[in-house]
């Protein structure tokens, strides 16, 4: 306001002193050498790209910190009401280069590297990529903080700090998947600041004693410290700079000081030890609501942290409690930050002294769910035994909200029991457990689905009867999106300037509003601008062969056709229906006569994805494609025309190479299951076309782009329940079924890709329940198949088609989707930072 006094000194000399922004080329070198010689204490004459890299990095971070000390500054000045982003999972990737271009300092960084003798690529090759996530959900956040911060809205996201993010993945000698720690922080990261001076203390276990007026005292058990870590997320074209805060595990004690005396050195660390462990590794299974008890305390000790740190933002304002909900909106990103609901009716309940059903308000103006999957086995639930003993307070809660719920339940419905069964938090068994599905929804103002099928799923089927109970205003849907930063302009420089330089527009302008890529469509039939779209998609093939020979040494035909499918190895996605698919390819290669293969057109087929380390078949299905890659890779006959790769350690990073090389990409879920998938976007951004089933976000791309322009193959979702059932009840052989797939089993049986008992148990999954409907869906796929080869024969077409993608992803932007979250549900503003 200005009004504030300067709190000491001469006010001047501060002033003078105070640090802007420097954005000159020499204030950048002079910032990056003075990080060389006092941060990291090294000599100009021996640095390495590493230490290029740490320098460069810090000289960047002083320049977020202004913003970012400005931004928080003002936020709180203006009393705004802020959103809480809570996410078990951040997958941010790497964060130098996302920086520079988002300050608008790429350019000048390259000129004061390059002056200092280093090249400004290979130093952003050096950064590790924080891989805090599994997948999409995960990449979804960090999307979704970029969009917030670009958009000049205070959201705030909170995650935990693991010490190993995502396992490396590395490829056995058989083929299969190793899975090696990724320690991600070993050589310090100079985007997280620790805050010593914010610290809570977290309760487990112990005893709540109910005092009789609805109120309980929660006391003993263990009692850990949560220390915020803050990692600044800037805006792009803005000085705007939010706040993802992450929290760190601690002991309370450092030892036992009575253990340590009596020489007993290992239970005096034990406690501290057992304190670290909370946060110290992300949970490498996606899709999974099984959880052990190291799972469910780290649910409960990043949300717990994240409340309190709220509420004490908010007593700040001095408000009075009951305008809670006017400040603050929380995002609960799937079920896993759900205890936040019981806690924060504790906290009002048992320590503000708030009467139940105010705090019930309260909590339930407050949380907005997100809910990120159908899949029956992601449905998080946790054993009421467990929950007693580690959250004797949270159980009671969550029972007394559970009678007050099925009383109003029973209140609608009088006397359907079933529907009382199906609604209750808790569901009957040995043990007993907590559904938080049902928990997040009940004590959420809003729900939403992540794509328009999605979304009408969620409402019929697994959340059908709170729709009945709340009516369907409460259940809606927010496609996802993603960031154009980091998805067009820094993974493809080339097609960003060539997309700015054909609309007359400089970048900033379609960057911040991806509707204006439309433009493109008036440019479709320009030989000129087709050409040099046709030059971005080539050299940004050569590219990755490039990247792959380096890493991997493998030589790739590039101008063979790329076709590429990343994503986490799971059942559902259905990378078995495509190894079956190249395997038939390569069959039908190996019949042709040399004169009948010369009309064929080359191709490449990539894979990349991890399975969780338990997922038996997933990593099966690995192995074959490793084992089938060793094979077809050299056989003279068909390897000028057909090529596979399995590349390892799937990451960000590695994606962002992948992408803009895509001819076509698969996306081939069993309709139904893939609640929206987001690399399809980015895909289609960058002017690859799509192979995917009728399911999820490929709906909606399908729709902006025209159905012409995608090549959709399989059964629809309404089918898919009556398929299973015939599969249980009456299953027809798959030789009668569908010939061509039994083939390629057998082939796969027979040996031909090395032992082929190795494979049974993944053959089985297909050949007997087949639950993904495989032996439904194959013939469609080859069809599929064969219409994007001929597709791909008329090049000028195929560029069209390519260019039309691009030019209608305007929908997919984050900004769309964070603005709809802004505005429909967390009622928040923009403010500019001055
Ligand atoms: C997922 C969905 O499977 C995926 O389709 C979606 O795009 C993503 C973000 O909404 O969320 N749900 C889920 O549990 N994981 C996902 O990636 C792990």
């Amino acid at each position: 306001t200005g009004k504030e006094k300067w709190p000491r000194g001469d006010e001047t000399v501060w002033k003078a002193a105070i640090r802007g922004v420097d954005t000159d080329v020499p204030s950048i070198t002079k910032s990056v050498v003075n990080h060389v010689q006092t941060s990291l204490a090294r000599q100009a004459y021996n640095l390495d790209d590493l230490g290029a890299y740490q320098a460069a990095a810090m000289s960047v971070r002083d320049d977020l910190i202004v913003n970012w000390n400005e931004t928080q500054q003002h936020h709180s000045r203006k009393s705004q009401k802020r959103a809480y982003y809570l996410s078990l999972e951040f997958l941010m990737g790497r964060t130098l280069d996302n920086a520079l271009l988002n300050l608008g300092l790429k350019d000048k960084y390259a000129t004061g590297m390059n002056q200092l003798g280093f090249n400004l690529e290979d130093i952003l090759e050096q950064e590790r990529d924080a891989a805090l996530g599994n997948g999409g959900l995960g990449r979804l956040a960090a999307c979704y903080l970029d969009s917030s911060a670009s958009q000049e809205l205070p959201v705030w996201g909170y995650g935990l700090r693991y010490k190993y993010g995502i396992f490396q993945q590395l490829i056995s000698p058989d083929g299969g998947q190793l899975e090696a720690p990724d320690p991600w922080l070993e050589h310090d990261n100079p985007w997280e600041l620790p805050r010593l001076d914010v610290i809570f203390d977290v309760r487990f276990y112990g005893h709540s004693e109910r005092l009789g007026n609805g109120r309980a005292i929660w006391s003993g058990g263990q009692e850990v410290l949560a220390m915020a870590y803050d990692v600044m997320i800037p805006g792009y074209d803005t000085k705007s700079t939010n706040n993802l805060r992450l929290w760190e595990s601690k002991p309370k004690r450092g030892f036992d000081l009575n253990s340590f005396n009596a020489g007993d050195y290992e239970r005096a660390v034990e406690s501290s030890n057992s304190a670290a462990a909370i946060t110290s590794v992300l949970y490498p299974n996606d899709h999974t609501g099984f959880g052990k008890e190291l799972r469910l305390k780290q649910q409960y000790f990043w949300t717990a942290a994240s409340l309190a740190d709220i509420m004490r933002r908010f007593k700040n304002l001095d408000k009075p409690i009951t305008e809670f909900p006017d400040y603050v909106a929380i995002q609960l990103n799937d079920t896993h930050p759900t205890l936040a609901i019981p806690e924060l009716m504790r906290m009002l309940v048992d320590e503000e002294e708030v009467p139940w059903d105010t705090a019930w308000q309260i909590v339930t103006n407050t949380f907005f769910f997100t809910n990120h999957t159908v899949l029956p086995e992601a449905l998080e639930k946790w054993p009421v035994p467990l929950m007693t003993t580690l959250l004797p307070r949270h159980m009671q809660i969550i029972f007394d909200i559970n009678l007050i719920f099925l009383q109003a339940v029973d209140k609608k419905f009088p006397g359907d029991r079933e529907k009382l069964a199906k609604m209750s938090l808790i569901e009957e068994g040995f043990p007993q457990s907590v559904r938080m599905a049902n928990l997040a929804c009940i004590g959420s103002r809003r729900v939403n689905g992540v794509a328009e099928l999605h979304s009408e799923l969620v409402r019929t089927t697994i959340l059908k009867d709170f729709v009945d109970f709340y009516g369907v205003s409460k259940f809606s849907n927010v496609t996802n999106g993603i960031t154009p930063r980091r998805w067009l302009d820094q993974c493809n420089p080339s097609l960003s300037n060539l997309i700015s330089e054909t609309l007359k527009l400089p970048k900033a302008v379609f960057l911040k509003d991806l509707y204006k890529l439309d433009g493109l469509l008036e440019h479709i039939d320009d030989p000129t601008f087709q050409k040099k779209w046709a030059a971005i998609k080539q050299s940004n093939k050569e590219r990755l062969a490039h990247h792959i020979e380096t890493t991997l040494g493998f030589r790739i035909n590039t101008h063979a056709m790329f076709d590429v499918q990343i994503k986490r190895l799971h059942e559902y996605k259905r990378q078995t229906l495509n190894i079956m698919g190249v395997i038939h390819r390569y069959l039908t290669l190996k019949d042709m006569t040399p004169q009948e293969r010369t009309k064929v057109n080359p191709k490449v087929v990539f894979f990349a994805g991890k399975a969780a380390p338990g997922y038996y078949v997933a990593k099966l299905t690995i192995r074959l494609i490793v084992n089938v890659a060793r094979i077809i890779n050299i056989d003279p006959d068909t390897k000028d025309l057909l090529t596979l790769y399995f590349l390892p350690d799937y990451s960000v990073s590695l994606a962002e190479v992948l992408i803009p090389a895509s001819d076509i990409s698969q996306h081939i879920s069993t309709a139904g299951t893939e609640a929206s998938g987001t690399s399809n976007m980015k895909f289609c951004l960058n002017g690859g076309l799509l192979l995917g089933t009728v399911d999820g976000a490929n709906i909606e791309i399908a729709e902006e782009v025209g159905e012409s322009n995608v090549f959709f193959f399989g059964h629809l979702t309404p089918a898919v329940e009556d398929l299973r059932y015939q599969h249980t009840y009456h299953a027809v052989p798959i030789e009668e079924k569908c010939p061509a797939l039994a083939r390629v089993l057998d082939e796969v049986a027979a040996g031909r890709f090395g032992d082929g008992s190795v494979y049974e148990p993944l053959l089985n999954t297909i050949r007997q329940i087949d639950y993904y409907l495989l032996t439904e869906d194959f013939d469609s796929y080859i069809q599929a198949l064969r219409m994007v080869d001929d597709a791909y024969k008329d090049r000028v077409e195929w560029i069209k088609k390519s260019i039309r993608t691009t030019a209608k992803m305007g929908k997919f932007s984050s900004d769309r989707a964070i603005q709809d979250y802004a505005q429909e549900y967390w009622n928040i503003e923009s403010t500019k930072i001055e």
